[in-house]
């Protein structure tokens, strides 16, 4: 191998890994994560109304300050019991229930996810 061909393919894999390493930090700061701490409690969610964006990236930690609840959102197939993370994918507004049967109240614990 002729000694300019090997410093072209140095030259070349080095522009290809700066490029790579300024993509992936551009695209941390771009997807910066929104959390939000929810306390799930017999009957209710505390806050119970979020308002984020489209395209969002958004962790919700949630807090079973009694016994287990969790949330579940079916209309965007997201469920969990401690924690639930997601991209904002669609516009709309979509309303979370508990996640495991917690008692007679169960079916009443709402919440409501607003993605503009
Ligand atoms: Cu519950």
């Amino acid at each position: 191998m002729s000694g300019k061909i090997f410093w072209s393919i140095i030259v070349i894999v080095i522009t290809i890994a700066i490029g790579v390493i300024l993509t992936n930090n551009f695209g941390r700061q771009s997807k910066e994560v929104k959390e939000f701490k929810i306390r799930a409690f017999k009957y209710g969610f505390e806050p119970n109304d979020i308002l984020i964006k489209k395209g969002d990236k958004i962790k919700i930690i949630i807090n079973n300050s009694d016994i287990l609840h969790g949330i579940n959102i079916p209309d965007l197939e997201i469920r969990g019991n401690d924690m639930v993370e997601f991209i904002a994918s669609k516009q709309g507004q979509f309303i979370w229930y508990c996640n495991n049967y917690c008692g007679e109240g169960h079916g009443r614990m709402q919440g409501k996810l607003t993605i503009e």
